[in-house]
């Protein structure tokens, strides 16, 4: 039984399974990340590939004379994969796609990277509230130990199985028909720490070694432990991945109740540098600007198609200036061909 879901997480798991005829080594692997919601890869990364990352954190991500036009504080910068091949050869080794194209039958988006010096001490949380997609589920992060983690300097920890649990976001606890925003992300916070105290879930941490990963499921449950010695570092990089033919947004950023979505326009996928859009299983998707990045889903209420040329072209001029406009006209050219059937993909 076919469904929009990935199939680790389908509830004919088992059915799936049994007709996939795996090996023995293959089904337990998805065996454990259908049950647990992570699994866990052994040195999968040798010291050479990451002390080449560590030099470049060094160099550039945590160098305030290095020019980075993404976000970066002192423990935490993102995306450096841009200014950074051995960073970017992490999150594209051909193991750690082929596992997840494994796990989730599609082709794999690896869209961002965030490398740590420190301990996080994050708060639990399910990054589906910064990244989801519909269908959903189809999102996951990697964990990679660029150094040995032990109990003082504040390994990640997760909750196995909590990836089972619905996806929460502001909208599930916050008694207004709100447009969210990082505003309300402390709110959230309280909330899941109050939720997993409530929960049957255990706590486990990753006492890793350099050079292991941790996959996990999008909705898993995770944060960073406090850092006891504070001189520790705790090097590591994290990778969030999408996978093709969805509706990539926000849950953050959007209002989940009015179906107004902050839908990625600008997510990059990594393997190719191009801009990922989205498509609900590939199929063109009818998205209505309803306020500054808001979307929504919308394929049979009426609005005149010159009124919404009108407004997406003054919204896209000021926001990505002519290039932008141009880049979008090309995206709509290649829908109009798909839907006469001229060409098979967009
Ligand atoms: O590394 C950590 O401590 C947590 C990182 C995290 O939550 C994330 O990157 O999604
Ligand atoms: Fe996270």
């Amino acid at each position: 039984m076919k469904m929009n879901l990935p199939w680790v997480e389908s509830p004919f798991f088992e059915k799936i399974l049994t007709e996939k005829k795996l090996s023995p080594e293959f089904e337990e692997m998805a065996r454990t990340y259908h049950s647990d919601g992570y699994i866990v890869l052994k040195k999968v990364f040798s010291d050479e590939e990451i002390n080449l990352v560590i030099e470049e954190m060094k160099t550039k991500g945590f160098n305030e004379g290095f020019n980075f036009k993404n976000h970066r504080d002192s423990n935490r910068c993102q995306d450096l994969w841009e200014h950074s091949e051995p960073t970017k050869n992490i999150s594209v080794k051909p193991q750690i796609l082929s596992t997840l194209e494994f796990l989730y039958d599609r082709e794999v988006v690896p869209f961002q990277t965030l490398n740590f010096l420190k301990g996080s001490q994050q708060m639990a949380h399910s990054d589906t509230i910064h990244f989801s997609s519909l269908p959903s589920r189809f999102m996951a992060g990697v964990w990679v130990a660029l150094e040995d983690v032990t109990e003082e300097n504040g390994p990640l920890f997760y909750y196995p199985s909590s990836q089972k649990m619905p996806e929460y976001n502001f909208n599930h606890f916050k008694e207004e028909l709100i447009d969210n925003s990082y505003d309300n992300y402390h709110e959230y916070e309280l909330f899941m720490e109050e939720l997993m105290k409530n929960s049957p879930y255990e706590k486990k941490v990753f006492l890793a070694e350099k050079g292991d990963a941790l996959i996990w499921s999008s909705n898993i449950i995770h944060g960073g432990c406090p850092v006891i010695n504070p001189n520790s570092t705790r090097l590591s990089q994290v990778t969030h991945y999408f996978f093709k033919d969805c509706i990539y947004y926000s849950p953050m950023s959007s209002n989940t109740i009015s179906g107004e979505l902050l839908v990625r326009a600008t997510l990059k996928n990594m393997r190719t540098g191009q801009v990922e859009r989205s498509s609900f299983n590939g199929y063109p998707t009818p998205l209505v600007r309803t306020y500054k990045h808001l979307y929504s889903i919308n394929a049979h209420i009426y609005y005149p198609s010159f009124v919404r040329f009108l407004t997406d072209f003054f919204f896209l001029f000021s926001n990505r200036g002519p290039m932008g406009v141009l880049k979008v006209l090309a995206h709509k050219w290649r829908v109009f061909l798909f839907k006469r059937n001229l060409i098979k993909k967009i």
